[in-house]
């Protein structure tokens, strides 16, 4: 296991907060300290510290309640129980409607481009300034309680303190989205969410409500071609990319504006598992993915992204195809080249995740001077949207006063009293314009400094009109798919195979076949064989699609996989017997190139190895199937492999890893196995004999992670 530190990058407490001076714990503080109401760090909490209620008052007896006599009656005066029990009643608040189950961490962005020519913004001002950061992945559909590898759009919300107040960056990891208007997002997420009747299916699109409603939505045909490619089932939030998906603005000092979108790029590269992969990984460890940040940051491999933006002018906006104000569509890297301008680590795990994660309010209107929005009318909606959840959410307007909220930089307004204020405005004035003179009269306007919005000419009929530069839903849809690898097609025809399958209603499926025809032959093909239906007649198109958009490489994952194994996961099998030598050139190896080293076992007590040690294991074989690991190294010993080779969960951990495509390392001993697992006869390129001398190779090749030509279909 990686052993860097993990206190990197700590952050430092909001200004005019306390701060106890200790150096903060991979989890940032000290354990045993308490966060008060107000953010404050108090109490440290030493040995012999005395429990107090609430109100601060010492508490001799916290595990009995008051009652007359000993099998007596439990008493109302008993205040102590009462106020536990009462803070414990409201210790749940309404989860988010969409994205509710997400996981956060700190970080630091450091700008590495001057962007002074295009945008005020101070972060783009100078290279090397470094920002506090926070970011918060998640899920859409599924419940705060929901599993990790749901197929579906994840989050990706970038809040970026920086010293002109905090910018939310509120993206996804797919750069396009269903809808082109706001007001349709409430039948969207209806749609996707659990039927209102049953209550099921949760956290996933594999229904007719769903199906049903992108039927009669073509606009939302774009964006299910990635949401049914293995962008949904990413093999890790570290291992995705994250975009702004709208067009925004960059407006410079002079007042000039330029449009720009903006990207995440994961220096960890891009990785996705294959669908029956994440079926199994959502009942091994529904928790996959946040207990992959977690262990990666806290043993200090830190993940980092670049942000990397795409800028353009009005000239480029005429000539475009599309609308750079539909968000249903991208704009191909190959077109406008991406411009890396910082570099985001997260190397803090949070203290606390709900005081963090949970009430972490993200919002789009939270931009920077510098930094404007462009018309694109599911932007506005978005604007509208996020400080409004907040209040049902939250419960107060006085949110941005929870220090996961607080700026980082002064803060000086006349917004007083709501409820939970835990500011203490001093002074007579609450009010502007006001006549009064020094300390009294408080904060004023800044026409140099302050946020001016772009100064655009609009002038148009009010009127509930969709543009017509809005009207191709195909195109784009064509584009992704024809820029795909053959594996990654055959993904996509399987995944909407098998969410169409999951509609009761052959009409759905018929709706979106004809939709699908529009697309590409393949596809439509594909996913029609694959339900066994008859191809209907094509959708008739709003606009005549464009069919020869060239591919765009940047589209595929797997043509822009790693070529290293770092950060990713091996899994041995282990038994008593085990070469301890072999085990230790690839502990070796393993460490050599950045990556994590599991041990399965029997059981999780461990084996002794051919030398004689005991090696304690880090998961026993029935809770550590394959699909926790990249890829697997059959190491049992000679005597025991035979009983290893008769349980039914060490020959799934064989014909999984296989199924999977993965890499697969074996031994002399590993026969067995290999025979139990039935895969024995069927030894290709993505087998590798381990020896001693070999370990480096075996970790060389598990660098292409997974082996595709593996000719079975999972
Ligand atoms: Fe959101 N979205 N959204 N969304 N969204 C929310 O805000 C909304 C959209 C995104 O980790 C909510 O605080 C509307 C696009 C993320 O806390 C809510 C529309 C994109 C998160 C809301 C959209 C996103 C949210 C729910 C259509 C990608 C999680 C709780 C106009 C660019 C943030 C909350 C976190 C959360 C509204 C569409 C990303 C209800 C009305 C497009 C990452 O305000």
């Amino acid at each position: 296991m990686p052993t860097k530190a993990s206190s990197k990058g700590a952050s430092k407490p909001a200004k005019g907060k306390k701060s106890t001076g200790r150096k903060p714990t991979a989890g940032g503080t000290p354990p045993g300290e308490v966060v008060g109401s107000g953010g404050e760090v108090h109490q440290p909490v030493e040995d012999g510290q005395v429990l107090t209620s609430a109100q601060g008052i010492p508490l001799a007896d916290d595990q009995n309640s008051l009652r007359a006599g000993e099998r007596g009656p439990t008493l109302l005066e008993d205040f102590a129980m009462r106020e536990k029990i009462f803070h414990f009643d409201h210790e749940r608040i309404p989860e988010r409607v969409v994205h509710a189950r997400g996981y956060g961490a700190h970080g630091t962005f450091e700008t590495t481009a001057d962007l002074s020519a295009i945008t005020r913004a101070a972060i783009f001002s100078k290279v090397g300034r470094k920002t506090e950061a926070f970011v918060r992945f998640s899920t859409v559909a599924g419940a705060k309680g929901s599993f990790d590898l749901a197929r579906d759009v994840r989050g990706f919300a970038v809040k970026l303190y920086t010293t002109e107040g905090n910018w939310d960056i509120v993206g996804n990891n797919i750069p396009v989205f269903f809808i082109q208007d706001a007001i349709k997002f409430p039948d969207l997420v209806h749609a996707v969410k659990e039927e209102p009747d049953r209550a099921f299916p949760q956290a996933q699109s594999a229904h007719d409500n769903f199906w049903d409603f992108v039927s009669f939505t073509p606009e939302a045909i774009h964006m299910t071609l990635w949401q049914m490619s293995d962008r949904a089932i990413p093999r890790s939030f570290r291992f995705m990319e994250g975009f702004g998906v709208h067009t925004f603005r960059f407006v410079n000092a002079g007042g000039e504006s330029t449009f720009v979108k903006f990207h995440w790029k994961p220096l960890q590269g891009m990785q996705s598992v294959v669908w029956n992969e994440a079926v199994k990984i959502n009942g091994a460890d529904p928790d996959f993915h946040r207990r992959d940040l977690w262990d990666a940051i806290t043993t200090g491999d830190f993940p980092q992204w670049d942000l990397a933006v795409q800028v353009f002018d009005e000239e480029f906006a005429q000539e475009f195809d599309f609308d750079v104000l539909d968000a249903t569509k991208l704009i191909p890297e190959e077109l406008v080249p991406l411009q890396v301008v910082g570099r985001l680590t997260l190397d803090r795990v949070v203290d606390n995740d709900f005081a963090e994660t949970e009430q972490v309010a993200f919002h789009t209107g939270n931009i920077p001077p510098g930094v404007d929005f462009s018309n694109d009318p599911l932007l506005h909606g978005r604007n509208f949207s996020y400080l409004d959840t907040q209040l049902s959410r939250l419960g107060t307007p006085n949110f941005t006063q929870l220090p996961i909220n607080a700026p980082r930089c002064p803060v000086a307004h006349f917004q007083r009293d709501g409820q939970m204020q835990t500011a203490v405005p001093t002074g007579r004035v609450n009010y502007e314009p006001n006549g009064f003179g020094g300390s009294e009269r408080g904060p004023r306007a800044d026409t140099r400094a302050g946020f001016q919005s772009y100064a655009e000419p609009i002038e148009g009929l009010k009127a509930r009109v969709r543009s017509e530069t809005f009207a191709d839903h195909y195109s784009q849809a064509r584009q992704f798919f024809v820029s795909q690898t053959p594996v990654e097609q055959d993904h996509i025809v399987k995944a909407y195979t098998f969410e169409l399958g999951k509609c009761e209603s052959p009409q759905v499926r018929s709706r979106m076949l004809a939709h699908l025809m529009n697309v590409h032959d393949d596809l439509a093909v594909g996913v029609a064989e694959g339900l066994g239906m008859p191809l209907p007649e094509p959708a008739t198109p709003a606009r005549q699609p464009i069919t020869d958009l060239p591919p765009s490489d940047a589209l595929s994952i797997l043509k822009n996989g790693p070529d290293t194994f770092a950060g990713r996961k091996l899994g041995v099998l282990v038994s008593d017997g085990t070469d301890a030598a072999v085990l230790e050139s690839v502990r070796a190896a393993v460490a050599e190139v950045g990556a994590v080293l599991e041990t399965v076992a029997p059981v999780v007590g461990g084996v002794t190895l051919s030398d004689g040690s005991v090696l304690a294991a880090d998961q026993a074989v029935d809770g550590g199937p394959s699909v926790l690991y990249d890829a697997v190294l059959l190491l049992p010993g000679k005597q025991s492999v035979a009983a290893l080779a008769a349980r039914s969960t060490a020959k799934d951990f064989v014909s999984d890893a296989f199924a999977h495509h993965k890499f697969i390392g074996y031994t002399t001993a590993s026969g067995p196995l290999l025979e139990s697992a039935g895969v024995a006869e069927l030894l290709d390129d993505g087998f590798v004999k381990v020896t001693r001398s070999s370990a480096a190779k075996f970790l060389r090749r598990c660098a292409a992670l997974r082996y595709w030509d593996r000719d079975v279909q999972p």
